[in-house]
């Protein structure tokens, strides 16, 4: 007899744009980010129906909007654990999250590490350009000293929101992202879409949680980390570095020759707390918001 043929779903990357075009400014570095992204998803094939792009708050954070999957636009610095509870309650599906570095560094930073101890599968896609931008330019964890937006510089009275910069050192998340034990470590650049495209690629792939820092440059708002700043201080991680190598990592990550642009840390850490606490989803998610209601009335 012979045997049903397997049906392989091929999409392209123009399968996961939705009908919003994005509102960014002309510029912005999110949309060399988003066109990575669906052709990271086109790589992987990921089905839309099974895929769901959770984000925070920030002009980044509009991304879910712009994918035909589905999408969760949540609330400022708690993608993370609106994805975990996803990932745990419909391990199935593929998650994604994204969102800025104000997102994911400054308000959500309190999730990163537990993230990183629970490592449920899903990936973190943080489009870094070191400013505040929906909310007009004020500092962020990573904007480096002293960042002035532009309007500050020309007319101070009329942009108030930074006119001192940054006056706080910023933080490195490529390392801390390693101290944390994150299992898959990556940076990438908006300017380099096809070499983002494929980190996001291995990352989707990684079974773990996996963070990919993406520079994104707003110019707009950021005037000192504009995409000529990172063209001339970002290079290619060496061919023979070793990932898995943690010493190294930091070595690579703590360099002052500029800012690696590749694979960085990896690391096979144990099942993911969405397999470890699998007996308990039959009984936790209740099966309709009736159930939920009733539940939690009882
Ligand atoms: C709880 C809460 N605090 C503050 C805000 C205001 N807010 C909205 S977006 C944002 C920061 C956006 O910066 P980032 O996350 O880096 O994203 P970008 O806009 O640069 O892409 C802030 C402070 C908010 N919406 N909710
Ligand atoms: S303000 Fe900056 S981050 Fe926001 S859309 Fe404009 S260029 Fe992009």
């Amino acid at each position: 007899m012979a045997q049903a043929a397997e049906i392989v779903q091929v999409f392209q990357p123009k399968d996961y744009k939705s009908d919003l075009k994005p509102i960014w400014c002309a510029g912005c570095g999110d949309f060399g980010v988003l066109n990575a992204l669906y052709k990271a998803m086109a790589a992987c094939n990921l089905d839309p129906n099974n895929t769901v792009v959770v984000s925070g708050i920030g002009c980044s954070s509009r991304l879910p909007g712009f994918v035909s999957t589905y999408g969760f636009h949540g609330v400022h610095g708690r993608a993370l654990p609106i994805a975990t509870g996803i990932k745990l309650a419909r391990p199935e599906l593929n998650v994604i999250v994204v969102g800025g570095d104000g997102d994911g560094y400054s308000i959500g930073a309190g999730h990163l590490p537990h993230c990183a101890r629970r490592n449920p599968d899903i990936t973190y896609l943080i489009m870094n350009n070191n400013v505040y931008g929906l909310t007009k330019g004020q500092v962020s964890p990573t904007s480096t000293i002293p960042l002035i937006s532009l309007q500050s510089k020309q007319d101070p009275k009329r942009w108030k929101t930074t006119p001192y910069g940054s006056t706080e050192d910023p933080i490195d998340p490529i390392v801390q992202a390693i101290a944390h034990d994150i299992s898959f470590v990556a940076r990438g650049f908006s300017y380099k879409p096809n070499q983002l495209a494929d980190l996001l690629t291995q990352g989707i792939r990684h079974k773990g949680f996996a963070l990919i820092d993406a520079f994104s440059p707003c110019p707009t708002f950021n005037q000192d980390q504009t995409d000529e700043f990172y063209k001339e201080r970002t290079y290619d991680v060496p061919l023979d570095h070793d990932p898995t190598n943690k010493l190294k990592a930091f070595e690579l990550a703590l360099s002052d020759e500029g800012f690696p642009i590749g694979l960085i840390y990896k690391k096979e850490r144990k099942v993911s707390v969405q397999d470890e606490l699998a007996f308990l989803r039959e009984s936790a998610v209740p099966q309709s918001l009736d159930q939920m209601f009733a539940h939690f009335m009882s």
